[in-house]
């Protein structure tokens, strides 16, 4: 396909006016913070993180820590070899990218007793979710044909800031042709 390189820089372009929004700080836990005996599961269900969020993690700097670990530590509560830890009392992280990102308490076991946190970060706001390459997100990603010629936009997903990115990225493909 020739239009192939034209549609890589529409979605170029996509991607630069989508990801102009503003940053959004998250207080984990809302007023009870980052301790024992909250649930995290449900403080986070119905969020959504994007790239350039903040998480701010407040606690009691004597009782608690931030540790920003991997996958397999997360899992088995391992704070032997933290990707990065924070022990002063408001651990602010900026969520730089996109994907999985893991933090527990590596004070005694708290982990196991919940102080965990798994945080799914998308690349921008757009709600459609098609990123490139990593498909972490599941299900509903249709993976070839996303093009941008939908006329019909009864679904309510497609708002007006995505109905000028799309018109700006057909006319990078018209460009692109000629
Ligand atoms: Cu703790």
């Amino acid at each position: 396909m020739a239009t192939r390189s034209s549609i890589a820089s529409g979605a170029l372009l996509l991607l630069c006016c989508a990801t102009w929004v503003s940053a959004t700080d998250y207080s984990v836990g809302d007023s009870s913070g980052w301790g024992l005996n909250v649930d995290y599961t449900t403080w986070i269900s119905g969020k959504s993180f994007f790239v350039g969020d903040n998480l701010v993690f407040k606690y009691t700097a004597s009782q608690h820590n931030v540790e920003k670990v991997n996958a397999a530590a997360f899992n088995t509560c391992s704070s032997s070899s933290p990707i990065s830890s924070d022990n002063s009392g408001e651990t602010k992280i900026n969520l730089d990218t996109s994907g999985k990102h893991y933090f527990i308490c590596g004070i005694s076991n708290h982990c196991i007793q919940g102080m965990k946190l798994e945080v799914d970060v998308a690349e921008s706001s757009s709600t459609s979710p098609s990123p490139p390459s990593s498909s972490t997100t599941n299900t509903t990603t249709p993976p070839s044909g996303t093009t941008t010629n939908n006329n019909k936009s009864g679904a309510g997903s497609l708002s007006p800031v995505h109905a000028t990115v799309a018109f700006m990225g057909l006319v990078v493909l018209k460009l692109g042709v000629f």
